[in-house]
């Protein structure tokens, strides 16, 4: 996404709701989309200002000017309100960056990350091969089956091409061809949000949510410009891999007293240097055992792997329940290190999940194809923490 046009996909075959109308209630999964309002990035309120997760700059932003594939569209310039709305369908909007000096590339955000109140975003934590990708690529998958809808949440990409794109490139190989996927490139200077959605919630908010999944040893050794996303994270997914525990063991049996080091220098960078505040780190996280298939005969994790998945009623009690039992069962395998973001985060659940049911063969297919478990419930928490979810529980999860 460095500039607009870099793509090859075409565009421009979905069409979806523009901004949403705050006076229509969504009630729910089979509620009609909001109407669409051409010309609502014009109306924005002046002033309004957004913090871009690439480069950190905050900017107010011409919702006059506009770009796509066709280069810079004048908004103003434009009556007609259909070819407003045609112009803004997968729009984008330049962030002017930093200073000069710093010499960061060009870059821009899509129209619907800065049109909308509050972006949110989430990133992925986790060392290399630890399963950060292939449980994101599941986890999208749930999302655009429309998973969320009985939360409450419906969803649309943040910008339908890039979307089709992440499809396409990752998503493909993995459900269609069982394949594993190919490492993550580290982040660059370029790195942008990996998927995104904007959410509406039962109250009728809508909020953008963009996912940040980073590859090979970025995270740990937190190569400083590249990584400023994690900076502008308003939540955080921290993916615990069985299989590194066991790897990291010494001779007495131990796991390593260091745990994940992508973990470590997360939480580091995040926790506060003000003085008076507390010493937790006010964003909520999830902590997510992952590969758990490779678990299932274990009785704290087996029985939660079964468990029905989903049923769609935000139960704070059964959260608490999964995350003690996720505790134990690390506690038990001397992996407190793993537990450093439980300890660190105000507000943290635990979860069990496997994304593909099994391990990958020689060949690198999951020849019993793909049999996902508790993709979607992490996120689910997570979005309650971070306000996204209109629901009356919300308040008491990861507390
Ligand atoms: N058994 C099992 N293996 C998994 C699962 N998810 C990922 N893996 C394996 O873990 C390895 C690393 O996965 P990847 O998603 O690329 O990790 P990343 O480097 O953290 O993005 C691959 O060999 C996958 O086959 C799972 O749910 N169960
Ligand atoms: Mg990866
Ligand atoms: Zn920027």
């Amino acid at each position: 996404m460095t500039t607009p046009g870099d793509s090859t996909a075409g565009g421009g075959a979905h069409r979806h709701g523009g901004a949403p109308n705050g006076a229509r209630r969504y009630t729910g999964p089979t509620a009609p989309r909001p109407e669409q309002r051409p010309g609502a990035a014009a109306k924005q309120a002046p002033g309004r200002r957004v913090r871009c997760p690439q480069c950190l700059e905050q900017f107010s932003w011409d919702a006059n000017e506009i770009y796509n594939e066709a280069g810079t569209t004048e908004l103003s310039a434009i009556n007609d309100s259909a070819k407003r709305a045609d112009a803004m369908h997968d729009a984008y909007v330049k962030c002017p960056g930093p200073d000069a000096a710093e010499g960061f590339p060009e870059h821009y955000l899509p129209l619907r990350y800065v049109n909308f109140d509050e972006p949110l975003v989430i990133g992925l934590v986790g060392g290399f091969h630890t399963g950060k990708t292939t449980y994101f690529g599941m986890l999208i998958d749930q999302i655009d089956r429309g998973k969320l809808d009985r939360y409450g949440l419906m969803t649309k990409p943040l910008h339908q091409r890039k979307h089709d794109e992440y499809h396409t490139k990752v998503l493909s190989p993995l459900l269609k061809d069982y394949r594993s996927l190919a490492a993550t490139a580290g982040a660059s200077e370029t790195l942008t949000y990996s998927a995104g959605y904007l959410m509406t919630n039962r109250a009728g908010r809508t909020r953008p949510v963009a996912f940040f999944d980073v590859g090979g040893e970025s995270l740990s050794r937190m190569v400083n410009r590249n990584t400023r996303f994690i900076r502008a994270v308003g939540a955080l997914i921290f993916i615990v891999d069985p299989q590194a525990i066991d790897d990291s063991r010494n001779s007495a049996g131990q796991p390593s007293s260091e745990g994940d080091k992508a973990f470590s220098s997360v939480l580091s960078r995040l926790s506060s240097s003000e003085p008076g505040t507390s010493g937790y780190t006010p964003i909520p996280a999830a902590e997510v055992l992952v590969k758990a298939d490779r678990l299932r005969f274990e009785p704290l994790i087996g029985g939660w792997l079964r468990a029905e998945s989903g049923t769609g009623a935000l139960d704070a009690d059964e959260i608490r329940k999964e995350s003690r039992d996720v505790y134990a069962y690390l506690a038990r395998q001397e992996a407190t290190a793993w537990l450093e973001p439980f300890r660190q985060c105000a507000r943290c659940t635990l979860h069990v999940a496997s994304a593909t049911g099994g391990n990958v063969d020689e060949s690198g297919t999951y020849w019993r194809g793909l049999r996902p478990r508790r993709v979607l419930e992490p996120l689910v928490s997570v979005l309650a923490m971070a306000g996204l979810l209109d629901d009356p529980q919300a308040e008491q999860i990861g507390r």
